[in-house]
């Protein structure tokens, strides 16, 4: 059985996208799947998400690294931070989803060490996986979280990382649904939670997998 590697891009909350890209994938324990951040807010079912990806870690490698809309949560329920700028982008969804009564103290202690897990980046033979982008100058180890998890690829594409090797990343949104490939970087945030697509993306062989909220599915 060969191993695959494969990346998936921003989820916000989209349980049922994700379950499908799931089936289709059909994913075993000799697959490491990479998820890319963001499995909360805006969406539908932000603790359904993370409740699928704690289950999917029973039959596979499941490497996730943390996303913006992750830290600004975790800001707010641990470290006294202001709610206002995580309520504007989709935090109501995610407290909606955990049946949210006023204590903040509301996180499954699984779903805590799911959010524990998290890493700010993660490397795998040729890539490198981040939530948002890189410094291209920097080794991974000392790049600001800035960069790693918060930078638009609206405001430019980064050149190759120093280390030659390929990134993926999420978080800046291709409205059209569409993979954005520059061939050193690829992103795979096609907007599912607006009405596009969750794309999944086995990187050595380019295969794709994508779904909508629908539960539709393209390959
Ligand atoms: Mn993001």
């Amino acid at each position: 059985m060969t191993q695959r590697l494969i990346a998936i891009g921003d989820i916000h909350g989209c349980r049922t996208a994700l379950e499908t890209v799931l089936d289709a994938i059909d994913p075993t324990g000799e697959d490491i799947i990479v998820t890319l951040g963001d499995y909360i807010d805006r969406g539908p079912d932000s603790r359904g998400v993370i409740d699928t990806l704690i289950r999917l870690a029973d039959r596979s490698q499941v490497v996730g690294v943390l996303g913006n809309h992750e830290e600004m949560m975790l800001e707010v329920l641990h470290h006294g931070g202001s709610h206002h700028a995580w309520l504007r982008y989709g935090g109501v969804e995610t407290l909606e989803s955990y049946g949210f009564d006023g204590d903040l103290d509301f996180l499954p202690p699984e779903h805590q060490q799911f959010l524990d897990s998290l890493g700010d980046f993660y490397v795998a033979g040729d890539f490198f996986f981040t939530h948002a982008a890189y410094d291209p100058e920097l080794p991974l180890e000392e790049q600001e979280i800035e960069m790693l998890r918060w930078y638009s690829l609206t405001n430019g594409i980064p050149p190759q990382h120093q280390s030659g090797k390929t990134a993926v990343v999420g978080h800046t949104a291709n409205r059209d649904g569409e993979i954005l490939d520059s061939g050193h970087l690829i992103c795979l945030d096609t907007y599912c939670y607006g009405g596009g697509w969750l794309t999944a993306m086995d990187v050595n062989t380019r295969q794709v997998w994508q779904a909508n909220e629908k539960g539709e599915l393209r390959q």
